[in-house]
């Protein structure tokens, strides 16, 4: 009796606090919600998140308030009110939620993904920025680089030719070794142990990290035993010496007039800012493992991801596949292989990769922004901490926008005369937008096109013999992943017998 007493005036007392609160302004729709546990009651964890965000959309409208846990927050379902949070009131909203797994990542909030909005972040983020326009200015320099990767990938599925593969960890080998280069100028063979031990540190972040598990909303939960956790940070730990052991390679060899790599690049950095007369926040050298680690982790899991993604579909869709390989053999031909300044030559392979980070966002929840001042998204009041989720995946789907938004349609991407790529209406930004926008987007799509652009002159890329085709469905997390799977790789006539006469 007494029990039920006091949990009813807590829970009286918890709402009059709020009304309090609120009076004079207003405030989102807000789903039902009991003190301590938030809305997560009343929540459904069957389907992924994004997917269920979406779907309350009917309930509740494009843009919604929950509690998760103690922790008010809000979910963007529309491209207009997400361009307000990233663009137009960027800043307001360029923070991040401090969790439990991200803290872990990021040494308590070093680096640039996870860290919150302030000065310490705009330096590192400027550093890393700057370091990628060189590799954008010197164009040259960034193509031959992929190229090397996408030939040494091309080599690899040929060896197996004709075999039934999972393409996986080439793929991953290639994206891994580009930015590995970018970031301390080496690179690894398929068969280095770092390189196996990386694969596998770097899976097992992504199945732990920034789930909303239990952790991320209480963090006190932390105090017990968790088989998660302890995975998460044994893989940090494993990560953070593969860093520091090419900080002290890279310390070693540093030289101030030639910087060749991220690593340099933040090194000189911390020795311009040893100079007592530059008031800059400091530069440390764990501030400086956290962002190579932040952009080195960004380029291994993003890239491959998509890569893998594009063949699925082009399993799915075979005569897609067709369409860019024709595009390929009439532009590019066999007597030379792809390179940069072709993207505006295969419209075909440029509208299909655009098309998969549309229906295939690779972050569907991008990465949860925070506010870190009071703001507002349209005339409802949103206070400083408010957690917010920008919904790509509705955003991406939108039936008021796409136009039969599940089916997989590249030609969406190009003008009536499919002489001309477009961006069909706003309801697209597969990078994120605003002072959080990706930085490596230009290195990204680079990849993407290049080592796809290698594989199809080169490949038919066909379904097993038992017919089984990939499986769309994905995996949700902070990347977006696909579940494994297997295919045949054939050299195409054109390409043997290209090679032979050479
Ligand atoms: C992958 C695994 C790893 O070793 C390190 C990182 C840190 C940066 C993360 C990356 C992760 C996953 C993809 C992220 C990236 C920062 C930006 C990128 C989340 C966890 C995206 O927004 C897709």
């Amino acid at each position: 009796m007494w029990w039920f007493l006091t949990i009813s005036l807590l829970t009286l007392l918890y709402y009059i606090w709020q009304k309090q609160g609120s009076m004079g302004k207003k405030y989102l729709i807000c789903m039902p919600h009991l003190p301590i546990l938030g809305s997560l009651p009343y929540m459904n964890f069957h389907d992924p998140a994004h997917v269920y965000f979406t779907k309350l959309k009917e309930k509740y409208g494009n843009t919604f308030a929950f509690w998760m846990g103690p922790q008010y927050s809000v979910v963007v379902n529309h491209f207009s009110a997400a361009k307000e949070v990233l663009l137009k009131k960027g800043k307001d909203f360029a923070s991040r939620p401090r969790m439990v797994t991200t803290d872990i990542l990021s040494g308590s909030g070093k680096g640039i993904a996870f860290s919150e909005y302030g000065p310490q972040w705009r330096m590192y983020r400027k550093l890393v920025q700057s370091s990628f326009s060189l590799l954008k200015d010197g164009s040259q320099k960034l193509e031959k680089l992929i190229c090397q990767e996408a030939n040494t990938l091309c080599k690899s599925l040929a060896a197996a030719q004709g075999k039934i593969q999972d393409p996986a960890t080439d793929i991953f080998l290639a994206s891994s070794n580009v930015i590995c280069q970018f970031c301390f100028s080496s690179s690894w063979n398929k068969d280095d142990e770092d390189f196996e031990i990386m694969m596998d540190y770097s899976n097992n972040i992504l199945k732990t990290l920034c789930k909303d598990s239990l952790v991320d909303i209480f963090p006190w939960i932390q105090l017990f035993p968790n088989k998660d956790l302890a995975l998460l940070k044994d893989s940090v730990t494993l990560r953070n010496e593969l860093l520091k052991k090419k900080l002290e390679i890279q310390k070693e060899k540093f030289n101030i007039d030639s910087v060749n790599n991220l690593l340099d690049a933040l090194l000189k950095a911390k020795l311009d800012s040893d100079n007592p007369l530059v008031q800059e926040p400091e530069i440390t050298d764990e501030h400086i493992l956290m962002t190579v680690g932040d952009i080195f982790g960004a380029g291994v899991e993003t890239t491959s991801t998509v890569v893998r993604w594009c063949i699925a579909f082009l399993l799915h869709h075979p005569q897609v596949k067709e369409e860019i390989q024709k595009e390929i053999d009439q532009k590019i031909g066999f007597g030379r292989t792809p390179v940069l300044s072709d993207r505006n030559q295969l419209l075909h392979l440029e509208s299909t990769i655009r098309e998969v980070l549309r229906i295939r966002p690779v972050a569907p929840l991008l990465i949860p922004h925070m506010a870190w001042t009071d703001t507002s998204i349209g005339e409802y009041t949103i206070p400083k901490g408010t957690r917010i989720y920008i919904n790509l995946w509705s955003i991406h789907h939108d039936p008021t926008q796409w136009n039969e938004p599940e089916r997989f349609m590249p030609e969406r991407f190009l003008d009536k005369n499919k002489d001309q790529l477009i961006i069909p209406n706003a309801s697209y930004f597969p990078f994120g937008s605003g002072p959080r926008v990706c930085v490596g987007e230009f290195l990204a799509r680079s990849e993407l096109f290049l080592f796809l652009a290698w594989i199809l002159q080169r490949f038919d890329l066909e379904v097993p013999d038992d017919g089984e085709l990939p499986s769309l469905d994905g995996l949700s997390g902070v990347v977006f992943q696909i579940i494994p799977f297997k295919l045949k790789v054939k050299l195409r006539k054109g390409w043997r017998e290209a090679e032979l006469s050479a």
